[in-house]
Formats: structure tokens, sequence, C-alpha cells
């Protein structure tokens, strides 16, 4: 520690106390590992004269001899889990959640939205959600290439937030394309991952046929990142758990898995989180062997603290992409930066990139009201910093995220592009197109293969007002945006979700007030763009409150996966009256006939329709010289094959 300052900013206050942080979170991980607390609070006590200490904690989020002094020093408040939250509540610095208080208002007359992006929304909490522990929200969607029947969505689910071992973690699988989802609970009524603390990623390793459910983790190091795997994730007894990172302060992990066969990295699986025991470094662990052991890298320092957003790899070149943000120090004015870090060598060095100009957040101007880090909107409520997501597709880089609008607008949602593998973007493109000044916010986006993007928001363009917990008053409603050429344009922006929800309540006194889930992730596997949302319209005790939904939007083209390609051949054939171009894509087998692939011929596409295992393309009277040929959809599948008529 140099010297002291007279700013007051909070990150240079942080900065100073990164040398208390080293010493306490030594003595906070040597505790961790006897069990036992006690060790923290003389330590504590000692440095701190008004030390709270908790002795009788609510739950197990709560570790019993927590120094709530320690709030601000441990990162705490910056932190966006549903532990940290718990802790904020036991210190009295934030309020769990509680049932509304609402008076009857008119109800909005909505007009009717004629035409919509996706099919009809899936409801992924089965079973039982009655009491006051029915929160859900926070979705990572992810489908399984080799079986496109089977999808995984994690989310956060505090049906478990008293259980012991506590479980606020939850998944639904759907083994029928989306149509149908079962939320998986084991025979003590929680879901299988138990013990863990929320915060999803669900990825499908393919050369394993193995899926990871990845959640914060006690017993991977006190607070860590723990991974359940299982071939079969529809049984709830065949999760099985691991370690990616033992930690005593992780938050905010995001996934990847690698599962393009052309790949230079098929097969690696990728981590991203911030570690608040070094004050919120941004960090990504990477995997070779399919899970099996884990290996870590620093992107950026604790300061200025940059927040893992989200992590995606390029589905073609397996180029990795982390989107982060520079919070500014938080609150409703701090000025907003998005960060891209890369890795071209499948996670082993990384570089920034790209660094945006500064932006402000969205907010209507509240912050929590117990915690004035994080931005909200509807007073208090739904906090939201304009996190995002990255997707990327040929070195084509896509993001997603929100930020203050015009005047009152409290939020509207920008896309950026970058042609360049993330070195320059291209000016932020609004996507909603409405003249309301209301919020759009939350968003996330996914790339296909075949270079389709579909993005899709919370929007609540259709309402007037929002009342947090009442069935009555519509508020908000789920829109997209697709593009059908890699980002280059936009088609209209439409409705997605099939209601307009009232704004869910959050009434569990176990998590955090101001809370409807902190991100969405999206992915597009095989034929679909697939996507979830925190939604209110099943109301519980007669109160709107946070169930998960599902739904997907085509992704065109042929959704062939790459797997199922044998061979890509193109050749110039000198026949009488002039030279005939051929290509032939060869399958494994004809479960494709009829359908199509697209063959690009020097920058031009031809529609190719697949006939038992054989795609094949002849042009006439091709020009002499050099032509460049590559099967565009499915992308990524072949290197581009370049032939000569002559
Ligand atoms: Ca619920
Ligand atoms: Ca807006
Ligand atoms: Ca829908």
């Amino acid at each position: 520690m140099k010297q002291k300052s007279t700013s007051q900013s909070a990150f240079f206050n942080l900065r100073v106390l990164i040398g208390l942080f080293v010493v306490l979170t030594g003595v906070f991980l040597a505790v961790i590992g006897l069990g036992t607390f006690s060790g923290l609070t003389a330590s504590s006590a000692k440095a701190q004269q008004k030390a709270r200490i908790i002795t009788n904690p609510p739950n197990a989020l709560v570790p019993a001899g927590f120094d709530c002094s320690q709030i601000r020093a441990l990162g705490i408040d910056r932190q966006d889990n549903l532990r940290a939250g718990a802790i904020m509540i036991a210190c009295g610095e934030a309020q769990g959640g509680s049932a509304s208080n609402f008076s009857e208002l008119m109800q909005q007359v909505l007009a009717a939205t004629p035409l919509a992006y996706g099919g009809t929304d899936v409801n992924l909490i089965t079973g039982t959600d009655s009491g006051s522990h029915i929160t859900q929200s926070e979705t990572f969607s992810w489908r399984n290439p080799n079986n496109p029947n089977e999808i995984v969505v994690a989310y956060n689910d505090s049906r478990g937030v008293f259980a012991s071992p506590i479980n606020i973690s939850g998944a639904s699988v759907s083994e029928d394309g989306g149509a149908t989802f079962t939320r998986l609970t084991a025979a003590n009524g929680q879901s299988p991952f138990q013990n863990t603390f929320g915060d999803p990623v669900a990825l499908f390793n393919v050369p394993t046929s193995t899926w990871f459910a990845i959640f914060l983790d006690p017993a991977c190091g006190g607070q860590g990142i723990g991974a359940y795997k299982t071939t079969t994730p529809s049984n709830p007894n065949g999760w099985v758990h691991s370690c990616v990172h033992n930690g005593s302060s992780d938050d905010r992990e995001s996934g990847w898995a690698d599962n393009n066969p052309s790949s230079p990295f098929f097969g690696n699986m990728y981590v991203s989180w911030n570690n608040f025991a070094d004050g919120g470094s941004l960090r990504v662990r990477f995997s070779t062997d399919n899970g099996g052991t884990w290996t870590e890298r620093q992107l950026a320092p604790p300061s200025p603290f940059i927040r893992d957003v989200q992590i995606t790899g390029d589905l073609a070149t397996g180029t990795v992409y982390v989107a982060g943000m520079n919070e500014g120090g938080g609150g409703t004015g701090g000025p907003r930066s998005n960060k891209i870090y890369r890795s071209t060598d499948g996670g082993n060095t990384w570089t920034n990139t790209f660094t945006s100009a500064n932006f402000t957040g969205p907010s209507d101007g509240s912050t929590c009201t117990s915690n004035s880090y994080f931005a909200t909107i509807f007073t208090g409520y739904w906090r939201h910093m304009g996190w995002g997501e990255p997707a990327a597709l040929n070195n084509v880089v896509h993001y997603v995220y929100a930020q203050h609008g015009t005047g009152a607008d409290p939020a509207d949602v920008y896309y950026i592009r970058s042609t360049n593998s993330g070195a320059t973007f291209s000016a932020p493109l609004k996507l909603n197109t409405d003249t309301t000044s209301r919020p759009q916010w939350q968003p996330n986006i996914s790339v296909s293969s075949g270079g389709t993007l579909f993005a899709m928001w919370y929007d609540a363009r259709e309402s007037t007002s929002c009342q947090k917990g009442n069935t009555t008053v519509p508020c908000y409603r789920m829109w997209g945006r697709k593009s059908t050429d890699n980002g280059a344009t936009w088609l209209a922006d439409m409705a997605f979700s099939d209601v307009v929800s009232p704004l869910p309540g959050q009434p569990d006194p176990g998590i955090v007030d101001c809370y409807v889930g902190d991100y969405d992730y999206a992915s597009a596997v095989v034929a679909d763009h697939i996507t979830s949302w925190a939604d209110g319209r099943i109301a519980v005790s007669g109160q709107s409150q946070q169930n998960t939904f599902f739904d997907k939007e085509p992704a065109g083209g042929g959704g062939i996966p790459c797997g199922d390609l044998v061979s890509f051949q193109a050749r110039c054939k000198h026949v009488t009256g002039g030279d005939k171009l051929q290509a032939k894509v060869t399958l494994t087998d004809t479960s494709h006939s009829g359908e199509q692939v697209t063959i690009t011929v020097d920058g031009n596409p031809h529609a190719v329709t697949i006939n038992g295992n054989k795609a094949s393309l002849s042009i006439n009277n091709e020009p002499l010289g050099q032509h460049t040929v590559e099967l565009t959809d499915p992308a990524g599948c072949f290197a581009p094959v370049r032939t000569n008529c002559q």
C-alpha cells in the first residue's frame, strides 16, 4: 500500500485494500479448509473495530462467523451470485424478497402483434412450484448436436435455498427437440445439483457425449466452480460431481464447448469467471481432455474491475472470445465500456482486442435499494448493468448489450459487429425500432453455422407501467430480431414470447430482492436458435412470480452438423464447348436426403439439394482461371477448395 489518496472512487479504495484482501483471503481459504470461520472472526476483529459477525446464519449460503465489515473488502457487493446476495441480506445490507404490495391498476389495452418469431413458449418449471421458494430465472440453453432432440436449460432455482445441503441450481431437459421439458427433480425433492449456489452453465462435450451442468460450488474450495456430468441428462440420478476450479470467491461463470470436428481445438471446453479472492480478476480455465483437467489463465487484473459477461467461440475457426464489461465503478452514472478478449490458440494465450467507447448503462435512475453498486430498472428492482452475449462465425464477431436510451428511456438494446476477429467493431446498431421511451434490456444472441443470427431481449414497449407481482398489469414480452447474412443486415424486430408478462415478483426471503436473473445465454446448435428467459405469466398465491420459459427460432439453412459429412470436393473439368465446374458433398448416410446445403463459388451461393448421401453442383462454361469453392451451409466443416479452369 503505497499511499492514500483523496480520490474516493470505489476502485481506488479497492486498490488500497488489495493488501488487506491478500491477508484476509489467505485466512478465509485456510478457515474454509478447516470447516470453521472462527479464525476469520478473530483475525477480522483485530483488523476492524466495528466487526459485525454472523453467528446464526439463516441458511447454508451464509458462512457462520462471517464478518459483515468485510463485505466491500471481499467484493461481495460487486458479485452477482445468490450467495453474495444472501450474505448482504444476513448483514442487513440488502433485503430478501417478499410478497409485493400493490393496489389494482387499470389493465393495459394491448395492440395485437401481427407477426412473431419463434413457436409456442414452453414453461420449464414442471412439478410443484408453491410457497415462497419459487424463484427461477437466469438461464443457459444448449443442445446435443448428435441428438438434436436433447436440450438442457440450466438456471437458478431457489427451491432448495433452505434445503440441506443447499441447492439453488436447476435444469430442465427436453428429449423431443424442445416441445416439452421436465424439471429435474431427485428423490429428495431437489435438483441433482446438491450443494451448489447457482450461476448456470450447460454444455455438451461431443468427444465423450457428455453433458456438463456447471454452477458455483462450495465443495470446490468454498465457492469455486463445480461441474456435474452425465450422458443421460434426463435421469436426475445420473449426474456425477467434479470440480472445474477450487476457489473461495468465484462469481458469474460462463462456458463454451468447441463441438466442431473441423476445429483445431475440437473438444476443448472453456469456463470464464471473476475471482473475487483477489478482488475480481477476469479468468478462464480450459480443458483439452474433455473436462478431466483444467488449465487457468488471467485475462484482466482485479483493477480496473472487468465483469465476466459471457464466453463464446467461433463455430468455424475455434477462436474463443470473452465479452467483459468495465462497469466504471458501478451505480447508474459509472461509464460502462464493453471489452473483448480473444484466444486463437485454444485458450492458451489471450489478448484484449477491443475496448469500446464509454456509454451510460441502462437504468431508470435507480439502484438496488440496499446496494447502490447495481443499477436497476423498475425502481430498484431488476438489476442490470447492460450485460449481453457474444457470438462468432468465420471471424465475424457479434455482441449485443443494453445501454441507456434517449431522455427518460431507461434502456435500448444495441448490436456491434466485427469482421476482423474482434479487433474493431462497427458503430452500434439499435436493434429495437420502437418509438416508445420504454426499456429494452438484458439481450442475448446466437449465431448458427449457416450464418443466421437471432438476438432476443426483454421489451416493455407494449406497456406504459409495470408493477412487481401484479398479475393484472402486463409489463414486458421477449422480442427478437434475426439476420440471415451473419449480421450484415437485419430483418424486422418482432415479438418472440407469446404473451405480455406481468413484472414477476421475487418473494423468496433467501434470495436478494433486486433480482430477476442476471443473464440468459442462447446458443444455436443444429437447426435452431434456442433461448430461455424469466417470465411472470404464472401466478402463485395470486402474485406474478419468476418461472423460466423456452422457445426457439429456426436457424434456416440445412442445419446439418459437420459430423454428418464425409468429404467436400471441387474440380474444373475440361469438356467440349467449355469448362465445367463440379463440386460434391458426401454425407455419412442418407438421413439428410432432400435437405439443402449451400455451395458458394467465388462468393456466389448455390443451394444444392441432397440426393441420397450426395449433394452435387455442376456449373457449365465456367470462365478460365482460379475459382474458390466453399461449403458455406453448413459452414466451417471444410476448408475452401481452389481449382483452376484452363
Ligand atoms: Ca417459479
Ligand atoms: Ca427503449
Ligand atoms: Ca414464442
